[in-house]
């Protein structure tokens, strides 16, 4: 957050907190109103202040001598008496739930006062028992409100999966970019980075300051918008689907860069380039880069990089883990691109538990303008998922052989995910692995605080297994996986030269970017699989590139950038190192 942006919140916390308390209606009503002013200005209070002192700052609209007093305390200290004194007086639990929608300060009001309400768990309480319906102006309609908010608060309060606000993301930038006075559009915050998760969604637009309100309305105005939580000339919020939460911001042009650099953060490796400019006597800020009060750059990011001696740095890599000292040394990683990617090597078909046919998945495959496909079906023990006994699985590859003989320029290749069982050995005997194509191995099954480590290494000295699967078992929103050692498998791929896989699946990113990176870094050749049980998941191919990205991969090191053909000399590789082909 700005300093704007934080006075804005301390001022509506202020309100809220003050209504709590009774305070005369006014006093609440002109706190509301400079936090909407702060919000919507588009100069940096603290320029304003500093440059033209407390007359400056009453100067604005709705912004009076005591508010003026307080936001030039903050801007000096840190710190603001009033707020202080009145945050002592209302429990932070009650403040916290005045955010949910539904819930008003007079609503706790009367919680506090006639039940006794002191915290989240005691609202929630008061809540169900139906003690907070027999109170007065607590209608069956409000009380059906408030539950519906609170379930939504709760819902909003865990962070969302990548992949499940993707498609959305996309959608609204497309659709915005329609608009002729966008001039430019582009996703920012963690969406851009394409962390695995994100908390909310921050899209940031350029375009000429008059135009603001009618973008933003037209942003409010989408059809999966459910909730409008603000809708101002520079900034917009608002709740999709009921679940994400996404902010528009609208910059004018000469300032998009520096805007579009500051909100794709991170807050970390912001703070980190500020350092730098701060020791060439420069300022970066949302507006642009400034020696005194001269603005050198702020229309592009290259601009903003530049003007601190720096490359532009992919957003993937902005978490300040060695990008910033990569760049000043020409460093940085030559990173594998979203399009280089010409195959996906871990797919499901009908034939286990996916939904399409081999023939779907050529057509879709094709239109990846990919070369290949890996179809990779579960084995025989994995009943859940009509996994395939070694009859079936023939009749598959049977069945692959006389589709790929009708094709040009791509081909199924015929695959298996074989089941890594829970002593190490195969869910297929060596000579059905032989007749494969392609092997990926994965863990399903695990005894519960299960110690997966050995079990993998074991399935990796198998000359047939080309990559591990999944090789963490996590799930992003549900599940911790199994224990394993990553170092051992990551010594042991080297050893034996096995792929590790980063499972592109939404849910699983797994192996997840941090993983990957140590991998790579020792020389592990890795491979991203969508494990897509769909044709219509083989997008998320861009959540694995994402993870490769960010763990500093590049084209060499992930095995399905490459040609067929080399791709089938890489395949042939361990089994010749292994001495069976
Ligand atoms: P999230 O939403 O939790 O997944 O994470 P971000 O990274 O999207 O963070 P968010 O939405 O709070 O803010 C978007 C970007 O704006 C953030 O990555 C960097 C920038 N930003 C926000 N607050 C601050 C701040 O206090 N200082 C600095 N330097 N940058 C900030
Ligand atoms: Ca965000
Ligand atoms: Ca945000
Ligand atoms: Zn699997």
């Amino acid at each position: 957050m700005n300093k704007n942006q934080e006075l804005a919140r301390i001022f509506d916390r202020m309100a809220d907190a003050l209504e709590f308390l009774g305070e005369i209606p006014f006093k609440v009503v002109a706190y509301r109103k400079a936090a909407r002013v702060l919000e919507d200005l588009p100069e940096d209070v603290e320029e304003i202040y500093r440059k033209g002192g407390m007359a400056a700052l009453m100067r604005l609209p709705g912004i009076g001598e005591g508010i003026a007093k307080k936001i030039a305390q903050y801007l000096d200290e840190g710190r603001i008496d009033r707020y202080e004194e009145v945050m002592k007086q209302v429990p932070q639990d009650l403040l916290d739930l005045m955010e949910v929608q539904g819930i008003g300060p007079r609503t706790l009001r009367l919680a506090y006062e006639k039940l006794g309400v002191r915290t989240k768990e005691d609202f929630k309480r008061v809540l169900e028992d139906g003690s907070l319906a027999r109170l007065p102006g607590m209608g069956p309609k409000k009380i059906e409100n408030i539950k519906k908010g609170l379930e939504l608060y709760e819902r909003m309060a865990q962070r969302i999966p990548l992949g499940a606000a993707y498609p959305l993301v996309q959608a609204i930038v497309e659709a915005l970019r329609q608009v002729p006075e966008v001039l430019e559009i582009s996703p920012a915050g963690s969406f851009r980075r394409m962390k695995e998760t994100v908390g909310d969604l921050d899209i940031l637009a350029a375009a000429r300051p008059e135009h603001g309100r009618s973008i933003i309305q037209k942003f409010v105005s989408l059809p999966q918008v459910t909730r409008v939580l603000a809708a101002g000339d520079t900034k917009g919020s608002a709740i999709f689907q009921d679940r994400y939460q996404v902010d528009l911001r609208v910059v004018p042009p000469e300032s998009y860069g520096a805007a579009l650099q500051y909100f794709t953060g991170s807050k970390a490796h912001n703070v980190h380039l500020r350092g730098i400019a701060r020791s060439m006597g420069l300022k970066i800020s949302e507006y642009g880069v400034f020696r005194g009060a001269e603005k050198i750059a702020g229309e592009t990011e290259e601009s903003v990089y530049k003007a601190v001696g720096l490359v532009w740095i992919p957003p993937e890599l902005r978490e300040d883990r060695g990008e910033i000292e990569a760049a000043q040394q020409g460093k940085l990683p030559r990173l594998v691109e979203y399009d280089e990617i010409r195959g996906d090597l871990h797919v499901h078909s009908k034939y286990s538990d996916g939904t399409a046919t081999l023939e779907e998945l050529v057509r879709f495959g094709q239109k990846m303008g990919y070369e290949y496909i890996a179809v990779c079906d579960h084995s025989q023990s994995v009943k859940y998922a009509h996994g395939l006994e070694v009859d079936r699985l023939r009749k598959k590859n049977a069945e692959i052989d006389r589709i790929n003989a009708r094709l040009e320029g791509f081909r199924l290749l015929k695959g298996t995910e074989v089941d890594i069982l829970p002593d190490g050995s195969l869910d297929y005997p060596d000579e059905v692995l032989a007749e494969l194509d392609f092997v990926v191995a994965s863990v399903h099954q695990w005894r519960k605080d299960e110690d997966a480590t050995e079990r993998i290494l074991r399935a990796m000295e198998n000359p047939y297994v080309h990559a591990v699967g999944h090789p963490t078992g996590r799930l992003i929103s549900t599940r911790e996986g199994y224990r394993v050692d990553i170092e051992a498998l990551v010594e042991k791929a080297l050893e034996t030269g096995t792929f590790l896989e980063i499972n592109a699946y939404y849910e699983r990113l797994d192996l997840n970017d941090v993983h990957a990176r140590l991998a790579g870094e020792r020389g592990v050749l890795l491979e991203i699989g969508t494990d897509a049980h769909q044709a219509g998941q083989l997008w998320q191919i861009r959540l694995g590139v994402g993870v490769a990205r960010r763990a500093w991969l590049g084209p060499q090191q992930i095995v399905n950038t490459r040609p067929l053909a080399e791709l089938l000399d890489l395949l042939q590789a361990k089994r010749k190192k292994m001495g069976v082909s």
